[in-house]
């Protein structure tokens, strides 16, 4: 992508409306625009990183056994009624009426609907285990929505929905899907420590929260510091394998970690004050066993080994790829701009044209910027018209995980510098080298 023809409106002073880092940040490297209150575009920059977060979430949802479709963002009331849900989930749902005054709401879960999806089709406990998931907006009209699209009033959220014969079936499912969201959230370069949580309007007795510990965060919790070490599972963790998959979730629940709701001092006093941790966090993830719920009252039943009519066990899990975001550049930052992890950067490389004009410098970053691109490498080419220091700011500005800077005092020798942003290390190299060292 040349910049000069991109679409990245950076914005020059720091917006006054933002309370914290990644808002801020997320407002000057135009990556969102706020359309109304809690409801915002995203700009070209913006979309690429959520793209690549929602694409790690969708592997390890596929990874763990999860199959996706797509449900819609608009729902007729008549289900939420059926499960009793639509009166008493009160302000916070958005409820339409279209041109023949029915009742309709703009989803902001889809318990009811899966449901409907599941009682239409699925008649056997043959069928079963399923997990079905999509990638949809939400809407809830949050009371206070804050800091960006990290509590915004329309958001997207993944949400996975899983289907067991029994109540043991469905704790497999539970710890599938435990293990799955670990490598998630390890992959997005996070360490999100489960905690037991309120069930809220989801409802059942069995949750977890998974919450990035951050300063900025919205929930109060506690927890023991052991959690920092723990192993994350592997790639080659068998989700098909019941012991394997309650061995990890027993080890990650094996210490103290609850919000402020569940909190329960006298358990947490029993740590060693040296091994407390009292923090804020915010929460990225969020999964339920609630059994029979919503199949109970809406009639999601399968026939089991016996002849007989069971009502389905269910579980869902949710994760909110608009809030990893941000919760992503509040865990990584410095004062010059957003440090992106690899696996979820808007690109890999920036290439920097120190003197754009110059044919030399033109004639060198042309060929790194091909040769990348050629090598499957998202590459990002600061060809405007700028001061040098201006673009060394942008660049930083935006986290870029490496940029190659080509000047026209060292490309007169045939190199280039290879900065890495995070750390600020600079080697020099020939442009062979350079793209040899990228080209991945
Ligand atoms: C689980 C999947 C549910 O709704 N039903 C389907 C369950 N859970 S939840 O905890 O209420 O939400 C799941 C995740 O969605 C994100 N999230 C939000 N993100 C941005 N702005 C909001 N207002 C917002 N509300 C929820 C969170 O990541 C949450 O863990």
């Amino acid at each position: 992508m040349r910049l000069s023809r991109y679409f990245m409106p950076i914005l020059k002073e720091n917006p006054k409306e933002a309370e914290i880092v990644s808002h801020r940040l997320m407002l000057r490297t135009g990556m969102i625009r706020q359309q109304s209150q809690g409801i915002y575009s995203w700009l070209p920059l913006g979309k690429r990183v959520l793209d690549k977060v929602n694409k790690i979430i969708r592997e390890e949802q596929n990874r763990s056994g999860a199959i996706e479709l797509s449900m819609p963002t608009l729902q007729s009331a008549e289900l939420w009624q059926e499960s009793g849900r639509y009166d008493a989930y009160g302000k916070e749902m958005l409820r339409i009426r279209d041109r023949q005054d029915r009742p309709m709401l703009y989803g902001p879960t889809n318990e009811e609907m899966i449901t409907d999806i599941f009682r239409s089709y699925i008649k056997s406990y043959k069928d079963l285990p399923l997990n079905l998931y999509h990638i949809q907006l939400k809407f809830r009209d949050e009371i206070r929505p804050r800091f960006g699209t990290m509590r915004s009033r329309e958001f997207m959220m993944k949400d996975a929905y899983s289907f067991d014969l029994t109540q043991e079936g469905a704790v497999q499912s539970y710890n599938k899907m435990f293990a799955a969201y670990l490598r998630t959230f390890n992959r997005l370069g996070l360490r999100a420590i489960p905690m037991r949580a309120d069930t809220g309007p989801i409802g059942g007795n069995l949750s977890h929260e998974f919450i990035i510990l951050a300063d900025t965060g919205e929930s109060e919790v506690f927890c023991h510091k052991d959690f920092v070490n723990f192993d994350i599972p592997g790639e080659d963790t068998n989700f098909d394998d019941a012991a394997s998959l309650k061995s990890i979730f027993d080890k990650w629940t094996s210490v103290y970690a609850a919000t402020s709701e569940m909190h329960d001092e006298a358990a947490f006093n029993a740590i060693p004050e040296g091994d407390r941790l009292s923090a804020r966090g915010i929460e990225v993830g969020h999964i339920f066993y609630f059994g029979t719920k919503y199949s109970e009252p809406m009639g999601a039943k399968v026939q089991g080994p016996d002849g007989k009519e069971h009502a389905v066990h269910m579980g869902s899990y949710g994760i909110g790829p608009t809030r990893l975001v941000p919760a992503i550049i509040e865990a990584s930052h410095d004062e010059n701009g957003i440090i992106w992890p690899e696996s979820v950067a808007p690109f890999d490389v920036v290439v920097i044209n120190m003197k754009a004009g110059d044919q030399v410098c033109d004639d060198a970053c042309e060929t790194v910027y091909a040769a990348l691109s050629k090598a499957g490498r998202d590459v990002l080419y600061d060809d405007r018209d700028e001061r040098a220091g201006t673009k060394f700011a942008t660049a930083d500005l935006i986290g870029v995980p490496v940029q190659i800077i080509v000047g026209p005092r060292s490309i007169a020798g045939g190199e280039v510098e290879v900065k890495d942003r995070k750390t600020g290390a600079r080697e020099t190299m020939t442009v062979d080298a350079a793209i040899k060292r990228l080209a991945g």
